[in-house]
């Protein structure tokens, strides 16, 4: 190995330095069992890393279009048909390929394509409004695999069901959504100009998303005098009506241009278009910068775990040059400190079972404050909607299609805010938690380096690493169906006005129902991910504080047990053991001094 003195492998890229340790630590055996597992899953996070990047926008602006150029061939129907009522994941594959999933588990369909246009039919037979209205197939998502080179790196983009179409309930679960993407590209084009469903769409996407860029397609519709007064318009109304600080990139484009151009090679064509601007500026940067925050927290998180054994190797050395009866007196007062962390475990359990008690508390308010806000807007809807009825079926029949049309956005949109809320919840009570674990465990390594006198450097990180999430659509059915009873021969001797009170009443009974069922729905759900998040948090504790008590006291002992019988090997052992310390210490430099910027093909900022 062509190592510099300092350690750090010039070039060396993270997933090299983690397979290199991994290989050293196998050679350890046992001891460093538990650090192997977990460098092994810090390499599956690297690997599994993707960047979700959403392409929003009305319908017909030309978010399939774009797709398409920037695969590179027509993959994604585009046409006068409107509106893509299904979500389209397009990621990396070796072969051109189409997925489609359903909902209620039904069996997913699989379509491997020689050529691009055989894909767009068979995808045009699911994802377009004209071969499945509304949704009738009950398709959950549509999956393309493609092997541009674009996609290589992890890149998943997402083609998503316009705005401000029939169906608003779309418009709800897309701002639902939104927030598991890494970013969004807004289209807009001149033609024809922005509307108020746009501008209210993105107020809300704003708030929903951190890195949001636009373009600004179909500029081959302008002539080029125009085209800069356009965009400077653009940027007038994105800052007017929506607040889109300056700094927010808009490209200007013509998603057309660049789909003919490179399907004809014209490298012209291509440079005029804009599509070029977009893939280097956008998609580059946005996924190395992404890739680099997260290699530079698994290095970390890799380092810490080359420390933890580090200090397993150091221990027992150093144990194997103490006498043993020196070694049991410093055994002894290193299972006290241990004695003493796992009492604060103990009461910080109690701690925590208090707070996961409060933060029911917290949900069971919330849920109630739900169910009267749902109850006095559906009260309202129904109110509203039979205002002019006076009795009857088409009392109810008013009733019904209000409701029916009104509350899957409503409740879509509650679950959105609450599942936000919660986030926010479950993150600050749990944070002190984390911090005082970590001290815990702090505690026990830091007391064994003092008694037995070897170096130890506490870790730089704490905390776990999210783990990477797929946007997930559309995962809640609501129930919206509202069968009224039909009128009764009793309800036809009621005077009028009585018998439209009567009806009222049981329609209101009806909508109370609904309501209740839909926000224990929701309640449900959010209930799971809470004590997931709770169960997790401990169990990782525990996990954490098993392996650094095997780390330091179990090792010790180890050493304990063979001096009592076969103490002729131990200088043997104790030499073993300064090798793999200078080697051990050499890969964790290597993490310690990792940073991935110098990878990275272009410099961020
Ligand atoms: N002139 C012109 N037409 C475009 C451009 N991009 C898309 N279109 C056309 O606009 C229509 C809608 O495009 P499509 O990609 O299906 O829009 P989507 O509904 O947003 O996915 C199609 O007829 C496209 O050919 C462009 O840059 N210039
Ligand atoms: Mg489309």
């Amino acid at each position: 190995m062509d190592n510099t003195p300092n350690g750090e492998y010039p070039g060396e890229n993270l997933n090299d330095l983690l397979a290199r340790t991994i290989l050293l630590l196998d050679e350890l055996g046992p001891d460093a069992a538990s650090c192997v597992e977990n460098l092994k899953a810090l390499e599956k996070r690297l690997e599994a890393d993707h960047f979700n990047l959403a392409v929003l926008g009305q319908f017909k602006r030309g978010k399939s279009t774009l797709l398409n150029s920037l695969l590179g061939e027509p993959i994604l129907p585009s046409s006068v048909v409107p509106l893509t009522a299904i979500p389209t994941f397009v990621q990396w594959g070796p072969k051109l390929k189409a997925r489609i999933l359903f909902e209620d588990g039904l069996p997913e369909e699989e379509f491997a394509a020689d050529d691009p246009g055989s894909l767009a039919s068979f995808l045009e037979g699911f994802v377009t409004e004209e071969s499945n209205p509304e949704n009738r197939l009950g398709i959950r998502q549509a999956e393309v695999y493609h092997p541009s080179p674009l996609l290589r790196r992890g890149l998943i983009l997402i083609d998503t069901p316009g705005i401000g179409s029939t169906f608003q309930h779309n418009t709800e679960t897309t701002l639902n959504f939104l927030p598991q993407c890494d970013a969004a590209l807004f289209l807009i084009s001149a033609d024809p100009p922005v509307t108020e469903v746009e501008i209210a769409f993105l107020r809300e996407v704003r708030a929903k998303i951190d890195h949001l860029f636009f373009i600004f397609n179909k500029m081959d519709y302008l002539k080029a005098d125009d085209r800069s007064k356009a965009l400077q318009f653009f940027r007038k109304v994105l800052k007017d009506q929506a607040r889109i600080p300056e700094t927010v990139p808009v490209y200007p484009m013509s998603a057309l241009h660049a789909l003919e151009a490179r399907m004809s090679g014209d490298r012209d064509l291509l440079r005029d278009s804009g599509l070029e601007e977009v893939q280097d500026h956008l998609i580059d940067f946005l996924m190395n910068e992404k890739a680099q925050v997260l290699q530079d927290a698994l290095a970390r998180k890799a380092g810490d775990n080359v420390t933890e054994t580090l200090m397993q190797v150091n221990l027992t050395a150093r144990s194997l040059q103490i006498p043993l009866e020196s070694l049991e007196e410093r055994l002894e007062l290193l299972a006290g400190k241990i004695r003493e962390a796992e009492r604060q475990r103990r009461s910080s359990g109690d701690l925590l079972t208090g707070d996961r008690k409060r933060t029911l508390e917290f949900l069971e308010e919330q849920a109630g404050e739900l169910r009267r806000k749902a109850q006095a807007f559906f009260e309202g809807i129904v109110r509203e909607s039979t205002a002019k009825e006076s009795g009857g079926e088409h009392m109810d029949r008013a009733a019904k299609d209000a409701v029916t049309t009104t509350l899957p956005g409503f409740f879509e949109r509650e679950l959105g805010d609450m599942s936000l809320e919660f986030d926010r919840h479950v993150t600050r009570v749990l944070r002190p938690h984390q911090e005082r674990a970590d001290q815990l465990i702090e505690a026990v390594r830091r007391g064994a380096a003092e008694l037995f006198d070897i170096p130890y450097h506490a870790p730089e990180s704490a905390g776990v690493l999210e783990s990477s999430r797929e946007p997930y659509w559309v995962t809640h059915k609501w129930g919206s169906t509202m069968n009224p009873i039909p009128a009764g021969l009793f309800d036809w001797v009621l005077p009028r006005g009585i018998r439209r009170s009567v009806i009222l009443k049981r329609l209101l009974k009806q909508v109370e129902d609904l309501v209740i069922h839909n926000v224990e729905n929701l309640r449900w759900a959010t209930l799971q991910n809470l004590d997931a998040a709770f169960r997790g948090f401990i169990s990782d504790l525990d996990r954490r504080l098993e392996e650094t008590i095997s780390a330091t006291h179990g090792a010790i002992r180890a050493v304990v047990a063979k001096k009592k019988e076969h103490s002729e090997t131990i200088a043997e052992e104790l030499n073993r053991l300064e090798t793999w310390i200078t080697e051990l210490q050499e890969v964790e430099n290597g993490f310690r001094n990792f940073n991935a910027t110098r990878f990275s093909s272009k410099p961020p900022g």
